[in-house]
């Protein structure tokens, strides 16, 4: 029998459910459902002499093995060609890359040190399952060492059309890593185009007629795996004693009639700013809410060393002021903005607790948090979700109000329709998302990903 090995940049400790991070909360909800081996980065950035072999610890069914990075790993394979590269190329923001061909060379060989490590403790049969744009060159390092076993690949981000993926220095050598895998996993079918369009127009690839692709002498497989969330568990976190509690306090709190709400770490690529400049725009253009909708926002710190993210922080930090100050009353603050992490089920309180679910991603591989608003919504009286037809999500969520969000009218004329949406239409659009997200929820896409890797229900615990 085969065990599940994943790798992924972070590896996240199962046992404190509550890490910000869509990657880490379907991952850890994958293992711990199969148990098998967590692979990657600590967190930790030290330049004491390092360890080759990782540091191994076990979470209920888990194994979890830990490498950390020296100073200058965390800043040009982390911080650098991680994510200031392909973070910024893959999401459409070229204008924000920053291309040094040191930070290139530091994730080759950060890959190649991780493979190292990680084939140390493979055993011939286990199926491995590599997560993410970190590490795209790992399966390639595996098999230089000799591995020959299946290795799947999962983008948990968007993959842009060939003009934007040839921007990258070096985007031969990726694609030719990507062919390593036998599994290449995409969040949705534009982004698994788009791929098919990188490989037959810059890597002489073909389509073969059972579907798969060939290019460098091997044929993969490359198929849309939407992800979804664990809906069973996170509908009963939002309906506690302690959640329930938590709402009542939020109505207590507030005058606001309608609370919409907003949760995404603070990143460049979630549309924060166009979002509240909507706000602004629906106190502008619709009087009648102020003093009746508040927006809170939650917006975790994230990867507060790359510049464009102090940017942003500072960006939100005034236009929240200004607003707040512009509209703002004694008894009434009209934007909660809140630049902290919160815990998961508070989070889960608060998404049932508001009227409004505001989703509004310049440009996202999936979105969780749409599906997770949903998740937490009373079938009876639910909240309405905006959702971002830049969104993955939205190719699966089409009875949100799915809206452009650089478009600033088009937004605050959705969160009026939202907060004046009808019962029964509410309950119409809120039951078709929920038997979707309920359909295709994490252990699917998990099931339907290693089913297509050739595995299926051979996998088991470690
Ligand atoms: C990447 C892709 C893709 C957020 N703030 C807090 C908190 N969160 C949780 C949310 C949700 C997760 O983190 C965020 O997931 P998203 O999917 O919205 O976004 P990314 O982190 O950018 O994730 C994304 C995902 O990977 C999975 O493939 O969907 O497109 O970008 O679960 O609830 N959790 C807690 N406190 C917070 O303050 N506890």
């Amino acid at each position: 029998m085969s065990r599940l090995v994943v790798a992924s940049n972070r590896v996240a400790d199962i046992s404190k459910p509550g890490s910000a991070g869509g990657l880490a909360v379907a991952v850890g909800d994958a293992l711990q459902e199969l148990g098998g081996l967590w692979f990657g980065w600590d967190g930790e950035v030290t330049d004491t002499p390092r360890s080759p072999q990782p540091r191994l610890t076990t979470s209920g069914r888990v194994t979890l093995a830990m490498l950390s990075l020296s100073e200058e790993e965390y800043e040009n394979y982390y911080l650098g060609y991680a994510n200031s590269v392909l973070w910024p190329v893959l999401h459409y923001r070229l204008d924000l890359a920053e291309l040094d061909a040191a930070y290139l060379r530091t994730y080759r060989s950060v890959n190649q040190r991780f493979a190292h490590a990680l084939g140390g403790l493979l055993k011939p049969d286990d199926v491995v399952w590599i997560h993410d744009y970190h590490l795209f060159p790992l399966a390639a390092e595996l098999r230089a060492q000799g591995f020959g076993q299946r290795f799947g690949f999962f983008l948990h981000i968007p993959f842009p059309p060939p003009d934007m993926f040839v921007a990258l220095p070096g985007y031969e050598w990726l694609i030719r890593c990507i062919f390593s895998y036998d599994l290449v996993g995409f969040q949705t079918e534009a982004d698994r185009v788009n791929f098919q369009r990188v490989v037959q127009e810059h890597a002489d690839g073909v389509l073969e007629a059972d579907g798969r692709i060939s290019a460098f002498g091997r044929t993969i497989k490359a198929d849309a795996f939407p992800i979804g969330i664990d809906v069973e568990t996170f509908r009963a976190m939002a309906r506690t004693r302690k959640a329930d509690d938590q709402i009542e306090k939020l109505r207590r709190r507030t005058i606001a009639g309608v609370n919409i709400i907003g949760v995404d770490r603070l990143d460049y690529t979630k549309g924060l700013p166009e979002r509240f400049k909507a706000f602004r725009l629906l106190l502008e253009n619709y009087p009648e809410n102020r003093k009746y909708m508040t927006l809170m926002q939650i917006a975790p710190p994230t990867r507060e060393d790359v510049d464009a993210y102090a940017d942003i922080r500072m960006e939100l930090e005034g236009l929240s002021g200004a607003i707040n100050g512009a509209f703002g009353d004694i008894d009434w603050t009209p934007i909660r903005y809140i630049h902290r992490n919160v815990a998961r089920d508070v989070l889960a309180a608060l998404f049932r607790g508001c009227e409004v679910g505001l989703v509004t991603p310049l440009r996202d591989g999936m979105n969780l948090v749409a599906k997770e608003y949903v998740a937490a919504q009373d079938d009876e009286n639910p909240g309405v979700l905006i959702l971002s037809r830049f969104a993955g999500a939205a190719e699966t969520m089409d009875e949100a109000l799915v809206v452009n969000p650089y478009d600033a009218n088009e937004v605050a004329q959705s969160m009026q329709r939202a907060a004046t949406m009808p019962l029964e239409e509410r309950r119409e659009r809120h039951a078709a998302l929920y038997k979707r997200i309920e359909r295709h929820d994490v252990s699917r896409w998990r099931r339907e990903f290693l089913a297509a890797l050739g595995v299926g229900q051979e996998v088991h615990q470690a």
